[in-house]
Parts: structure tokens; sequence; C-alpha cells
């Protein structure tokens, strides 16, 4: 049947009077069965990825695109005057992950189906994903953020598993969401549930009773985890998370044929961060239950399991407490004993244990012993980890590390979310890059071509007046479409210092006061959720929004310098942002942030980094060359060295420097008071004076100096259109194509 006739048949006869709605569910129906019908899990051997978070984002559009349906689709509604991009707005969008990490596995999975390779995801059906944020007062507030309907993308399946806990017992069922390869395969991702959970507990916000774990275990993603409750319900969510998995790749092996000792030649699991690490110990206990002895059990699943590293952060590092593991996971704990026991009697060294002296178990550190690979996600990161971090592992296991360089689905992140790009690198150099992303190189014979520079801007500019447009109808914010997009766009944490643009967003503002006016209007954008007990990072939202309602309102500054907080920010908003920013900030305290993802989006849609060499960035600025990057800031070397000597004292450069104090001192300023809360901004100005963690006031001086050169040479539209054009055509080392090719032939091996 056509897809016209489809159409019609799904949706409703005349397509020209259905409904929005009933265009997306209509094509909800029709795109899953097509991605059914395509050749999936073929092979001896399967790349088992489990996460707990995979932040997929809105689905139709993406799969209409790797179903080579979109155009089609897109042209048969227009004849029937009914616009795509208006159906694609009904779908609610899965928030299953908090950021780099979720959307991560979720580029993951769409590269696994396009290589061809046999590869599913597994993790959670968490009923609401991230909280959904509201700014109230200039402050953020949660509101809960369901996308389960009748009708959605998950498929009930018949595998069910009784998975036990210490004192009881649940009924686990598995939901499918197909994952379409571009021009390829389909895949799949196995979400895991329980059918007793109460979506009647949430009230208004994100608050429920966290102790009824038959009605919330998977109510939430990654529930707030600052009390004992939160902490426990994690480890419960894990648990379930990894029995499922070990349980259906063991059927799964078992029914192709595997006796079990054989289960490498059959499944490698890759454990994303330490949320699954539990799957180790489990596996080794169902294969135990199977008559295998607990060494041989160790044996096979140490060759099985391999794991990821996403962030040096300690406090980032899970170690769970013995008493909450006894409490949960009672049947695990003779076996973490006897790994530990095993580690202890080999290695005379307490910084590799897993169990240390507080009895706590180090999940990475079980991981590193008894997986057969340790990566990290970007050059930088992977050496950090080899030398500081991890350096004791490393004596031990030098032939376990190795180094991934992240990536990201350029169907998603170009061919999706910037069509007019799409369309014009398409025309000008072919569609070979859409599978092979070091196509785009063949732009750089265009580098002196001013035609291909003025499309270049033209593009851009259009992406930016659609933004416009689009942060008009949903915030009712006003911009000019002719200033510099300067945009930054990422969780809210310390160490990424929004803090620090923020602190040079009042700096500019000060100067325009004084009179002294930038020659290009600015406008500096923000989007980031802070997690709900993160009390610093919170305060950061709120002076972001201070910042905002003062500056934007007042008519001597506004036309000059503009400061946006977009609300709500997600995978969808992203889609929207990136294509129109001119400026990428990337500006974590170097050693800090691990890879940064974003990015690499930013770059491949032409928009030019301000950075640190921290994660990726390295890579980006290795690429690029320095005239098509503007870095600034301490090495990561140094920074690792300020630690060790604790000498940095923010105070002293707050002391020193006058441009710093004026910034420092205006977030206490009766200007902000007025619309701020003194305590949120007290805090947050003596957080600054008194510790800043991350180091902002040591960077802040050349950050400010970089930000301004960026702004003059943004003016010379050319020298700028040529610094698009090359980080566009060098951005195709970050296709997560490549990213999952090489985890292909370095770890899982699948033929
Ligand atoms: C989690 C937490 C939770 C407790 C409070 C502090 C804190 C700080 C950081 C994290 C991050 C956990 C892991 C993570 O999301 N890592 C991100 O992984 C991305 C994909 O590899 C990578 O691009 C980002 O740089 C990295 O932060």
């Amino acid at each position: 049947m056509s897809i016209r006739e489809l159409l019609e048949q799904k949706c409703c006869n005349n397509l020209a009077a259905c409904t929005n709605e009933q265009l997306y569910y209509g094509l909800l129906g029709i795109v899953k069965d097509l991605a059914k019908e395509k050749e999936s899990n073929k092979g001896k051997k399967k790349i088992y990825y489990i996460s707990a978070e995979f932040l997929i984002g809105k689905l139709l559009s993406n799969n209409l695109i790797n179903l080579g349906l979109y155009d089609e689709v897109a042209e048969i509604l227009k004849e029937y005057g009914k616009d795509i991009n208006l159906i694609e707005q009904v779908e609610p969008e899965p928030s299953l992950g908090n950021g780099g990490l979720g959307r991560l596995a979720a580029c993951f999975l769409d590269s696994m189906a396009t290589l061809g390779l046999n590869g599913d995801g597994i993790g959670l059906n968490y009923h609401f994903g991230l909280f959904l944020q509201t700014f109230e007062n200039n402050l953020q507030k949660e509101n809960k953020n369901p996308w389960i309907e009748t009708e959605s993308w998950l498929t009930r399946t018949e595998v069910t598993y009784p998975i036990q806990f210490g004192g009881f017992t649940v009924q686990s069922r598995m939901y499918d969401l197909e994952v379409t390869g571009f021009e390829n395969r389909t895949n799949k991702l196995h979400l895991f549930d329980i059918e007793t959970v109460d979506e009647n507990l949430v009230g208004d916000g994100i608050n429920f009773n966290k102790g009824d774990i038959m009605k919330n275990l998977t109510l939430f993603l990654y529930p707030d985890d600052s009390d004992d409750a939160g902490r426990l319900l994690r480890v419960y969510q894990q648990y379930f998370m990894v029995s499922n998995a070990a349980r259906l790749i063991l059927s799964e092996c078992e029914a192709k044929g595997c006796n079990l000792y054989d289960l490498p030649d059959y499944a490698a699991i890759q454990i994303n961060d330490t949320h699954p690490s539990m799957v180790i110990p489990e596996l080794i206990r169902l294969l135990m239950e199977k008559g295998i002895r607990i060494q041989d059990a160790i044996d096979i699943v140490s060759k099985t399991c391999a794991y990821t590293n996403h962030t040096i952060l300690a406090e980032a590092l899970e170690k769970w407490p013995m008493d909450y593991l006894n409490k949960v996971v009672p049947q695990l704990m003779p076996i973490i004993r006897e790994l530990d026991t095993i580690v202890k009697d080999k290695f005379n060294d307490k910084s590799v244990a897993i169990i240390d002296e507080e009895n706590r178990v180090h999940m990475a550190h079980m991981d590193i012993h008894y997986g057969y690979s340790v990566n990290g996600v970007a050059y930088l990161h992977t050496e950090i980890l080899k030398k500081n971090e991890l350096h004791n592992f490393y004596k031990i296991y030098p032939e376990k590390f190795n180094n991934k360089t992240n990536g990201i689905t350029f169907r998603r992140w170009l061919m999706y979310c910037n069509k007019g790009l799409r369309h014009y690198l398409d025309e000008l150099i072919g569609i070979g890059w859409h599978k092979d992303a070091d196509e785009l190189e063949k732009l750089l014979t265009h580098v002196n071509d001013n035609t291909v520079l003025e499309k270049l801007l033209e593009i851009k500019q259009e992406n930016k007046k659609n933004l416009v447009v689009y942060l008009k109808n949903t915030q009712g914010l006003e911009i000019d479409e002719n200033s510099i997009f300067d945009i930054q766009i990422k969780r809210l944490h310390e160490y990424k210092r929004q803090q620090m643009n923020a602190l040079y967003v009042i700096h500019k503002y000060l100067e325009i006061k004084k009179g002294k006016k930038p020659s290009t209007p600015i406008t500096v954008i923000f989007g980031a959720k802070a997690a709900p007990a993160y009390v610093i990072a919170k305060d950061i939202i709120h002076l972001i929004l201070c910042l905002q309602e003062v500056i934007n309102q007042d008519p001597e500054v506004s036309p000059y310098l503009k400061v946006i907080m977009v609300e709500n920010y997600n995978v969808t908003k992203a889609e929207k942002l990136i294509p129109a920013c001119d400026i990428s900030e990337q500006i974590s305290l170097a050693s800090k942030e691990a890879s940064g993802t974003g990015n690499m989006k930013f770059m491949l849609n032409g928009a030019v980094t301000l950075g640190t060499m921290d994660g990726a960035n390295v890579e980006i600025a290795d690429l690029v060359g320095e005239d098509n990057i503007y870095i600034f800031g301490e090495s990561s070397d140094m920074v690792i060295k300020h630690y060790e000597k604790a000498d940095y004292v923010s105070r002293k450069f707050y002391e020193e420097e006058e441009e710093i104090k004026e910034a420092v001192d205006f977030i206490i300023s009766d200007t902000l008071l007025k619309v701020g809360q003194k305590e949120n901004l007290e805090r947050l100005y003596y957080e600054l004076l008194n510790k800043d963690w991350f180091m902002t006031l040591l960077d802040y001086k050349d950050y400010a100096k970089k930000k301004e050169e960026a702004y003059k040479d943004y003016e010379d539209r050319n020298k700028w259109a040529k610094k698009m054009l090359v980080n566009i055509a060098k951005a195709g080392f970050f296709s997560s194509d490549r990213t999952i090719a090489e985890y292909n032939k370095d770890i899982w091996k699948l033929g």
C-alpha cells in the first residue's frame, strides 16, 4: 500500500479534514508498523547497551527520516494543506535523561542501527521524564513531565520476569521501542516497567512518597536523591534494570544455542556509567543458579562486560553503602564480597578496593576489575583517567583502557534540525556525507567562494529568524534577529560555569550603562535545568532570570544587550536553538567536562566555539585550527595542580581585578535585589567570594577578552562565514557512526 493510502486508511478518509492530532496518531501507527518490517536481530553476537537514561527526544520526524519517508510524507501532507511541523508538535517529548549521558545513548542506538549492528538498548520505562521546568518569580519550579499516552511508540511485549528484592518480589514487563537506522535495519530499545506503578502518587510538583516501591519503582527518572529514601529508590531502580537485562540477555543467548560458557561469543554488555554496574554480580548470580561454579561465572562475566566512564567528578562516582545493598539486594552481597576479597587478596592497595573502609561499594571499581574494557569519552578525559583519577587501575590493567571520543547522530542534529543547511550541502557537495560524515570536508574547497559563504550566512539568518518567532510565541520574548546569538545550553552545574557567562553579562550591562555600547547588539541565551536539590545551581538560574528581567526591560540597555533564559530546555528546544547559534559557549573548568556533545552539535551547524581546553573542545580545536575557535583559560594540567596544592583563592581575583569586583558586587546590588530574592543572591555572592570551587574568577578575565574578540570578528561577515564553513567541514569526525564503528572494532567485535 502506498503512503498516501496508508495515511487515508489510518488517519481519516479525507486528509484535508483531519486534525493534526489525527494525523500524528495515524502516522505513529504507520511508522511503527513500517519500522517493525525492517530486518532486525540477526547474527550470533549482540551488543546490549544498558543505560539508566535514553534521552531519545521526539521520534516521529526522526523515524520518518531514517525510513527515507520524511520528504514524501511532508509533500503529501502539504497537498492537503497540512504542515508536518505542526503535526510533530502533537508528540510529547520523552525526556528520559538528564543531559549528555542520556542523549549519547540515544545517538549510539541510532548509529548502531544505521551501521547495521546487532545491538539493542536496555533501560527503564520511567512514567515521568526529567521534570518540566517553569519559572515563577524568577525561580525554577519543577513540575511532573508525563509522556506515555494510550497510543505511543511503546509496544507492550509478553516478556516478564519475577524480580526479587530483599523481602518482596515484583513482576516486570518489557516494553519495546523500535530504533530505526538510517536507510538500514531496525533495532530495539527495551524498557522495563512494573504494572503496579501509581501515577496518582504525584501531586502538583514532583514530590511523592518514596517508600512504596511497588507503586513508585519506575515512576520517575532519577528521583531526587538528596535524602535516604531517594537514594534507596535509586538502588531499587538500578537492580530492577540490570536483573531484567541479565535475564533477557541469558535467555536470548540460550535461545541461540549458547551453552553459557561461551557467553562472550554471543553477547557484549556495555555498562553506561556506573548505574548498571550491578549487572556484573547479578549475571554471576544467575549463572551460578544455572549450575556454573563461581570462578567460571566470574570469568565468563569478566569477558562480557565493558564499562564507560563519563565523569571524573568524585561526587558523581557512585559508592553505595553496604546497608542499602543489604536491604535491597541481599542475594548479591555474598557475590560482591567475594569479588572484593579476590581484589584484596591480589592487590595490597586500598585505592583499588571494591568495598572501602567505610563499608561502601565502589561501583566503578567493580566495573574495572570485572570488565574487559574501560573507556573515557574524549581524548583528554581518557588521558586524565589514566594519569590521575584511575591511575592505580591503569597501572594494573593498561590493556583495558581505551578512548572513544563521543559523537552525535547527524540525522537528528543536521538533516532534521537544520533542513536549510542540509539541502544546501546536498546541492553543493552531494549526499555522500549522509552515510560518510567525513565527506563534509569537501566543503573546504569552497572556503574562498563568496557565493557559498553568503549562502551559509543566509541560512544562519533564516534559522535565527525562526528562533526569534519561536521564542516570541512560546515565552513572549522579543529579540533582535540581527544581534549576535551567543548560546549556552546544558545542565546547570557549577563546573560548566554558567555563572561566568552571567558575570560577563553583568559587565556588559554596566558598560552600556556607562555609555560604552557594543557596535553589534548581543543576545545571550541560556537554557538549563538544575537538579531539584542542587541549591547553588538554582541560585545561578535565579541570577540569570533576574538579569533577564532587569536588562531586557531597561530601554537604555536592551537595544544592545538581551538575556534570555529558555524555559524547560530539552531536546526539542535544542533542535531549534542549535541551528540559530553564532557563538557556542563551552566554558567548563578544564579537566571537568568529560567530553560534551552539545559542542559538536553547534559546530556541525556552523557555530563557532568559545571554550576552554576541556573535553572534546580539545579535539575540535585540533581539527579546526586556532583561527576558527576561541580558546581561553587555564589548562587542565594547571587546574589539577591548583587542586593538588589547594592554592586557588577566589577573593584574590575579586580584590585585584576591578572588573570582577564590579560584576560580583552587582549580584547583591539594589538593582537586582529589587527583582530577586536576597537569600539566593547573597548565597551565590558569598559562594563566589569564599569558595568558587570551579574557579570561575580564575578564568574570567581571559574569557571576557576572548569573547570581545569573537564579537569583533563577527562583524567581518565574510571572515566569520569562513570560520563557520571550516567548523561544518571538520565536524565529520564527531559523527556517532565513527564512534560506534570504533566501539565495535575495539570492544564489541561483532562480526
Ligand atoms: C552527575 C552528577 C550527579 C550528582 C551531582 C554532581 C554530578 C555531576 C556530574 C554528573 C554527570 C554524570 C555523568 C554524565 O552525565 N556525564 C556526561 O556524559 C556525557 C556523555 O559522555 C559527556 O559528554 C559529558 O561531558 C559528561 O558530563
